[in-house]
């Protein structure tokens, strides 16, 4: 079995794309698997196989320590990390070809904290891998652009998963935004050259350096742009990750 964790900051499409994609892959006549990892979410647009709100009451633990919803949430992370064995547990009873896990909505709960580490190096398939989400709304800049790519390879070095960037909501922007950021991710010049029409002096010497550095890091990470609305580039996201989940990721040092 395949696991993929589906990674992204809040609002950048990770639970709309395990429903669209599990059901895509459903399609494909492959068995899929989904695991909802977030203990605060209201609804989902895909029936989880496995649950963590099952094991824990977001809204409980709230009310019960008179916590904020950051605070409870990291509360209520703990509490799954307490019921991991029964998660393990739940999982192996699975039999798929596929296991889509959709992270918690605040990324930094699951990416940076030792719950998340233990979640992500527990539930695993005989092959894992990790989607990083980038929103193309914040991405259409070439600072933000650089930012996200930072975060990435930010909670790739925590979670240590081969990575494949999607570029998320591909129907919701002009597609020249699209076509514009792949050539800053495939293409260093096409980057400076937009880069240096709007940032000068230190600060575009500062964004360089950091994207010299990223590219450097993980110049072969895939960016791949897709719709959970119209399942453009599906089938793009399934041979990437196959290769990868298959291969492992050649650029990882
Ligand atoms: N147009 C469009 N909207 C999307 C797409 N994916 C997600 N959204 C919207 O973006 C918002 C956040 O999505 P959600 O999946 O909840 O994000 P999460 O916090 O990362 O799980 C919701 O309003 C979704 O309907 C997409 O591919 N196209
Ligand atoms: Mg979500």
């Amino acid at each position: 079995m395949f696991a993929v964790y589906i990674v992204g900051t809040a609002g950048s499409g990770k639970t709309t794309l395990t429903g669209a994609f599990s059901d895509w892959l459903r399609d494909q006549e492959q068995i899929v698997a989904t695991v909802n990892l977030d203990p605060a979410v209201l609804s989902l647009p895909y029936e989880p196989d496995v649950d963590v709100r099952e094991f824990v009451d977001y809204e409980r633990v709230m009310a019960i320590r008179s916590l904020g919803p950051n605070s409870a949430l990291v509360a209520s992370i703990r509490e799954v990390v307490k019921h991991i064995e029964e998660l393990k547990d739940a999982m192996s009873g699975i039999k798929a070809d596929w296991m889509l896990v959709d992270t918690p909505g605040q990324m930094e709960i699951f990416a940076f904290r030792k719950e998340g580490r233990i979640i992500a190096n527990t539930l695993r398939g005989d092959s894992t891998a990790m989607l990083f989400l980038l929103d193309p709304m914040f991405c259409i800049s070439p600072r933000n652009f650089a930012a996200s790519l930072f975060l990435s390879t930010s909670v790739k070095l925590v979670l240590n998963l081969p990575t494949v960037l999607v570029l998320t909501k591909a129907d919701a922007v002009p597609r020249r935004y699209i076509k514009r950021i792949l050539g800053w991710h495939e293409s260093e010049e096409a980057f400076e050259v937009d880069a240096g029409a709007k940032l000068k002096g230190m600060q575009m010497m500062f964004v360089r350096d950091v994207m010299n550095g990223l590219r450097f890091i993980s110049s072969s990470t895939p960016l791949i742009p897709v719709s959970s609305t119209t399942m453009e580039g599906f089938v793009e996201l399934h041979s990437t990750l196959s290769r990868v989940l298959t291969e492992g990721e050649l650029e990882l040092r």
